[in-house]
C-alpha cells in the first residue's frame, strides 16, 4: 500500500453549498441537502469534499463575506446539521475541507463594527486603516479585484479602509498580533470539530507592503480588460511575511494530524513554487494550479503549461490540477463537450491532485442568466464585461421532476436550459454520458495507483495530441489525447506497440482492446 498522504492520492470535489441541494424549500441549497446527496459524490469515486463557505455571512459576495468565522450561516444550517454532515461524511471514508477565508471578513463582522466605531479602539487595527492622500483622495491606487478603488471613505472616523474585493469585504491586518491569534484560533476551532483541512481564499493577498506605495500601472492594459488589471498588484500581494504566516498555519495542521492546507494563489510558476516552502519550514501541502483554466486549449500549449509547471515544483512538492471552480467558466463551454470529455481525462491522469467542480461531471455548460436575475457582484459592478460567474453557480440538476430535484421551489438560479435531459438520474443510466466516463475514469485511478502517484513522462511536443507515461510498481500506462476535432495518426513507440486500449473517451461502446493508433477527433486513450 502507498504511504502517501490521502491528499496526494485522492481527488477533491468541489461544493457550492448554494447551489447543491436544497432541503427545506427556500431555493438556496443548505447542509441537511448535502447530507442527502452524498451517494452521489461517494459514487463518483472521489475522496474529500471542499465546501465553498458555509459561515454566517451578509453574503454580498456569496460566503466570502464572513461575518462570523465559528458559525454557520442560518440559511444552509446550524452547528449541529454541520456536525451530522461531518459524521456522514467520514462515515463514507471521505474527507471535508472547508474554505478559510482570510484575508477579509464582512463589514458585519463584530470585529469590523467595534473598530469602526473609533480611532482608538483596541480592535480598529484588525483591520487596515490609513489616512486621506494630502488630496483627499485614497491614500494609494490600488484597486479593488471588483473594480473601482481598494479605499473606502469612512467619514465618521475620517480615514480610509481597505477592501481588495467589495467595500463589504474589509481586508484583515494580519500584521496584529491579535488578529492573528484571532484567526488561527478559528483554524484550531474547526480543526479541533474534525475537519481535515482548508482551502484558503487568497491566501497570496494577506499581507501588504507595509509601505502602501501606489501599485505600479500595467502597460498592457486595454478596457476589455477588468479595472482590477490597470495596475500590478506589486505591492499589495505576495509579501514576504504572508510566507510567515502561510508557514505558521501549516505549523498548526501539523498539530493535527492529516490534515491538509490549499493556498488560492495565482502567480506565475516560479513565485507561485515558493508557496510549498521548504522541507524545514514547510507552507501549503497544495498552492492551487489553475494553469489549465488560464491557458489556451491545444497540444502544444498544454504540453509546454505541464512541463514548466512540473520543473518548477521543489523537489518534495506534489503537484495539483484544476479544471473548474465557481470563479471560471465552464470548461464544457469552453472547449465544447466533446474536449471536455478529454479534458476529464487529462485532468484525471496527469501527475498532481485534482479538484473537480460540481456539474463539470454533467457537462454542464455556462447557463444563460436574464439580466433581471444576475446575482454575482463582480458582474454587476462590470456589467460591460464577460465575467459573469453566476453562469456556473447554477443548482445541480438531480433528476427531471419539478426544479430538477434540487429544490421545491422556484432556486436562486436559474437551471441550466437542458435539465431535464442532463442531470444525474439521466446520465447515472446512460454508458456513454459524461458522468459515467467520470466514474469509470475515477473507478480506474484508484484500481491503478501508477495513475494517480505514479511517475509522469511527457513525450515530446506535438500539434495534435498530448502523450505522456504513467508508471508505478511494474504498472505502466500510456495516455494519447487528441486536442483537435480531426482524427489524427499516433506513432507508436516500440513499448506502446504491445498495447491495447483501456478506456476510451469516446461516448459509444468503448473500444476496449482495440490495437489501432489512430485517435478519433477529440478523443483521449488511455493504453495499458
Ligand atoms: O477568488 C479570488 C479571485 O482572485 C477572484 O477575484 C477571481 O479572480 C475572479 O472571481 C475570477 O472571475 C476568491 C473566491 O474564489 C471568489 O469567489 C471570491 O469572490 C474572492 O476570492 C473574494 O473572497
Amino acid at each position: 500500500p502507498d504511504s502517501r498522504p490521502w491528499w496526494e492520492r485522492g481527488v477533491v470535489y468541489q461544493i457550492y453549498p448554494r447551489s447543491f441541494q436544497d432541503s427545506d424549500g427556500d431555493g438556496v441549497g443548505d447542509l441537511a441537502g448535502i447530507q442527502v446527496r452524498l451517494d452521489h459524490v461517494a459514487s463518483l469515486g472521489v475522496d474529500a469534499i471542499w465546501l465553498s463557505p458555509i459561515f454566517p455571512s451578509p453574503m454580498k459576495d456569496f460566503g466570502y463575506d464572513v461575518a462570523d468565522y465559528c458559525g454557520i450561516e442560518p440559511m444552509f444550517g446550524d452547528l449541529a446539521a454541520f456536525d451530522r454532515l461531518l459524521a456522514a461524511v467520514h462515515a463514507r471514508g471521505l474527507k471535508l475541507i472547508l474554505d478559510f477565508v482570510p484575508n477579509h471578513s464582512s463589514d458585519q463582522h463584530p470585529w469590523f463594527a467595534e473598530g469602526r466605531s473609533s480611532r482608538d479602539h483596541p480592535k480598529r487595527d484588525w483591520y487596515i486603516w490609513r489616512d486621506p492622500a494630502p488630496d483627499g483622495g485614497p491614500p494609494n491606487n490600488w484597486i479593488s479585484d471588483f473594480g473601482g478603488p481598494a479605499w473606502e471613505w469612512d467619514a465618521a472616523s475620517g480615514q480610509y479602509y481597505l477592501h481588495a474585493f467589495l467595500k463589504e469585504q474589509p481586508d484583515l491586518n494580519w500584521r496584529h498580533p491579535e488578529l492573528r491569534r484571532a484567526m488561527l484560533d478559528v483554524l484550531r476551532f474547526w480543526m479541533d470539530r474534525g475537519v481535515d483541512g482548508f482551502r484558503i481564499d487568497v491566501l497570496w493577498h494577506i499581507v501588504k507592503s507595509a509601505g502602501f506605495e501606489d501599485n505600479p500601472f500595467n502597460p498592457d492594459w486595454t478596457p476589455d480588460r477588468t479595472e482590477r488589471d490597470k495596475v500590478l498588484q506589486h505591492h499589495s500581494t505576495d509579501q514576504p511575511e504572508a510566507h510567515v504566516i502561510s508557514a505558521e498555519m501549516r505549523e498548526l495542521a501539523d498539530e493535527y494530524e492529516d490534515r491538509v492546507l490549499i493556498g488560492e494563489i495565482f502567480l506565475p510558476n516560479e513565485r507561485h513554487a515558493r508557496w510549498y516552502g521548504t522541507p524545514k519550514r514547510p507552507q501549503v501541502h497544495l498552492p492551487f494550479n489553475f494553469q489549465l483554466i488560464e491557458n489556451g486549449w491545444d497540444a502544444r500549449t498544454l504540453h509546454r503549461v505541464i512541463a514548466d509547471y512540473e520543473a518548477s515544483l521543489p523537489e518534495f512538492g506534489w503537484p495539483n490540477w484544476v479544471i473548474g471552480s465557481h470563479d471560471a467558466p465552464r470548461i464544457a463551454a469552453r472547449i465544447g463537450e466533446a474536449q471536455a470529455r478529454v479534458a476529464a481525462m487529462l485532468l484525471l491522469t496527469l501527475r498532481g491532485t485534482p479538484t473537480l467542480y460540481q456539474g463539470d461531471e454533467l457537462g454542464i455548460g455556462q447557463v444563460p442568466i436574464p439580466p433581471e436575475r444576475i446575482r454575482d457582484p463582480q458582474h454587476l459592478r462590470q456589467p460591460h464585461l464577460d465575467i459573469g460567474r453566476d453562469r456556473s453557480r447554477t443548482p445541480m440538476p438531480w433528476d427531471n421532476t419539478p426544479f430538477a430535484g434540487f429544490s421545491a421551489v422556484e432556486p436562486w438560479l436559474p437551471l441550466n436550459p437542458d435539465w431535464r435531459t442532463r442531470n444525474v438520474a439521466a446520465q447515472a443510466g446512460d454508458p456513454e454520458s459524461m458522468l459515467a466516463l467520470y466514474r469509470r475514469l475515477l473507478s480506474l485511478r484508484r484500481t491503478h495507483p501508477a495513475l494517480a502517484v505514479g511517475t509522469m513522462a511527457l513525450h515530446g511536443a506535438h500539434d495534435s495530441l498530448l502523450v505522456y507515461e504513467r508508471a508505478q510498481g511494474g504498472e505502466q500506462f500510456i495516455i494519447i489525447l487528441n486536442l483537435t476535432s480531426q482524427a489524427t495518426e499516433f506513432e507508436p513507440s516500440q513499448s506502446a506497440r504491445h498495447c491495447r486500449v483501456l478506456l476510451s473517451t469516446l461516448p459509444g461502446d468503448p473500444p476496449v482492446g482495440r490495437d489501432v493508433f489512430t485517435l478519433a477527433p477529440n478523443e483521449g486513450v488511455i493504453l495499458a
